[in-house]
């Protein structure tokens, strides 16, 4: 008797019809074997699928370019498929199921000819973790291979786990013939399944990511009392040595890896890293919430990032041990055989190919690096990895931050009255939309708890969901809201953020801890005091400062009114909690 992941996988080839399959067993020997056949053999628009860097500064390093129309998320074209279309909600694109299916077959017909099946089995969650689910990934192309062996835990101990259950998250993934007419990321919430097609990119390729540790975690969460979340982990070390573990939501591309990796200016402040982008959130048998990552590594934003900002990140990505690390539509240096993007520290190099293989001639405007370039690398290889990275269990939560890129009308920081107060914060979360996906960018969309475009089921019962989990925890997390992002009336920042962000966080975590002074009760939650927040040393004036806190009723009358017109389009599922609050805030302000 077969069994039933081989079933599956025989059923998946006699779709797709690769000339070869190839069960890959996670080791660095094959890794090896599988960045060489991408730059020996498979192609993407006539370049090397991988093109090696400089092994001297850039250890293990490689570089990778995409399709030039395959270069974010394409949240249209991503599906959300069930026999209950109002389980889906107005938050997800909804197919019927069989629909979907005969559409993927017909596309999927032959795809894998003359390629190669790689057959991925990963681990979201370390395999000991009650938290942890089992998957496969299908895929026609290396990168993709490699990329989940660095963002998951890769191997064929994930074989033995699975055994003859059919107890496995399903992902079939091909890169198609990159035609964005017949690219789709569809997700099957009733079978565990996500089947994707036409794209190699981030979160429409590398299944374990978006699709499966959100959309159908998030699905499955809800089922079984459990949040999947698009969330960072980290632990803040005081001078003392105590270390206080805190999750935090942002929308893509809005500072999360920054603040995981955070390199803190206060003296004796130390911030470890446990995940920069997904959280899986459990209660434990001690009534807290307790967070693991299910990912093994980082597919962080290039651009911006340097020694200034983000020293720890340039560290992880020069230290070469694990292998291998990718830079995805960066520029690249001809000269040094180095990636390059803007906002890197020291001067332009003079021989400069733009992110799509052109000399780069740096006209105004024009930029070397594509916005969403990215880079894939392992966590392990972080200065500043928690010790508590592997443990099963996960970290014990005392603060959920959210936050999202608002020029105008929020505060640098401010905490919630309580836990429902806290979830009306999350629930009404906006942010100014970036380049992580295909849409125009810079507009203010509402994304609650920054999962719109990855909440795997109606994002009303979601609200529902956090609120019962509320109530079930003996002792919640409090919940903050943090703004970056605010501008002075010439657009430029007013809070010089990164390293600096740890004085707000200093705040959170005093404040999660119970401390009392420090804090003023405002309408829209608990604010700083006029010195509750460290500013030593930061050299602002005392009209940025105020700046930096102002509520300015106007701004917030606009406010009330968008979240209104956004909760109205959930219909009678909206809990009446939220609707309680929004009229409290109404009152209050
Ligand atoms: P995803 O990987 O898409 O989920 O995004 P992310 O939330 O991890 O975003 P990331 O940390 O990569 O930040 C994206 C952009 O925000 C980069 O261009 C950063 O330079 C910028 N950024 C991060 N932190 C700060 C900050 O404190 N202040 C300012 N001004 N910009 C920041
Ligand atoms: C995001 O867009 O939130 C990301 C990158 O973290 S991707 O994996 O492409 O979703
Ligand atoms: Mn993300």
């Amino acid at each position: 008797m077969k069994k039933p992941l081989e079933k599956w996988v025989e059923q998946q080839a006699e779709l797709t019809k690769p000339d070869r399959i190839h069960w890959c067993d996670g080791s660095e020997e094959e890794a090896r074997k599988i960045v060489e056949w991408g730059i020996n053999k498979e192609k993407i628009n006539g370049t090397p699928v991988f093109q090696k860097l400089n092994q001297e500064t850039y250890p293990n390093c490689f570089y990778h370019r995409s399709h030039p129309t395959d270069v974010a998320r394409t949240e249209h074209l991503t599906f959300v498929c069930h026999t209950n279309k109002n389980a889906v909600g107005p938050n997800n694109n909804w197919m019927d199921p069989a629909e979907a299916k005969a559409k993927l077959t017909k596309l999927s017909d032959g795809c894998m000819k003359g390629k190669t099946m790689y057959v991925l089995p990963y681990m979201m969650g370390h395999p000991d973790s009650p938290y942890s689910k089992a998957c496969v990934q299908l895929t026609d192309i290396s990168y993709v291979a490699i990329s989940m062996r660095i963002m998951t835990r890769l191997g064929k101990h994930v074989l033995e786990k699975i055994g003859d259950t059919e107890n496995f998250v399903k992902g079939l993934h091909s890169v198609g013939d990159f035609d964005t007419d017949k690219r789709f990321v569809m997700h099957f919430p009733q079978e565990n399944l996500v089947w994707s097609i036409g794209s190699g990119y981030g979160g429409n390729a590398l299944l374990g990511k978006k699709c499966v540790a959100l959309r159908i975690a998030s699905a499955l969460g809800q089922k079984e009392g459990w949040l999947a979340e698009h969330m960072i982990i980290i632990g803040i070390e005081d001078p003392k040595g105590n270390i206080t573990y805190v999750a935090a939501a942002f929308p893509s591309a809005c500072g999360k890896t920054n603040l995981a990796l955070m390199q803190p200016t206060l003296p004796g402040y130390k911030v470890w890293v446990l995940g920069d982008d997904i959280a899986w959130l459990n209660i434990g048998p001690d009534g807290r919430l307790w967070a693991i990552n299910p990912e093994m590594g980082f597919f962080g934003v290039a651009p911006g990032t340097s020694l200034k900002t983000n020293p720890n990140m340039i560290k992880t990505l020069k230290a070469g041990r694990f292998f291998p690390t990718l830079f995805t539509n960066t520029a690249l240096d001809t000269d040094k055989q180095e990636p390059w993007w803007e906002g890197m520290d020291g001067d332009i190099p003079r021989n400069l190919l733009d992110w799509q293989g052109n000399k780069w001639t740096g006209k105004p405007g024009e930029k070397a690096a594509h916005p969403n370039s990215r880079f894939t690398v392992s966590i392990t290889q972080s200065p500043t990895l928690s010790k508590e990275f592997n443990n099963p269990k996960g970290v014990p939560i005392s603060a959920i931050i959210f936050g999202g890129k608002r020029t105008r009308t929020m505060p640098l920081v401010y905490e919630s009255f309580n836990w429902q107060h806290g979830v009306f914060v999350g629930a009404t979360l906006a942010s100014e939309t970036t380049a992580a996906a295909t849409h125009q960018i810079g507009v203010l969309r509402r994304d609650p708890m920054a999962m719109l475009p990855f909440c795997g089921y109606n994002m009303a019962d979601y609200f529902k969901h956090w609120l019962n989990m509320g109530n079930k925890m003996t002792n919640p997390p409090k919940i903050f809201y943090v703004n970056w992002f605010r501008t002075d009336e010439t657009g430029k920042f007013l809070w010089p953020g990164y390293g600096n962000n740890i004085r707000v966080i200093k705040w959170i975590i005093d404040r999660a801890a119970g401390k009392e002074k420090g804090a003023v009760k405002a309408p829209i939650g608990y604010l700083p005091s006029e010195n509750g927040l460290d500013m030593a040393g930061l050299n602002l004036d005392e009209k940025t400062r105020k700046h930096l806190f102002d509520i300015n009723p106007e701004e917030w009358a606009h406010e009330l009114d968008d979240i209104e017109r956004f909760l109205l389009k959930f219909g009678d599922k909206v809990p009446q909690e939220l609707w309680n609050e929004l009229q409290e805030l109404e009152k209050r302000l």
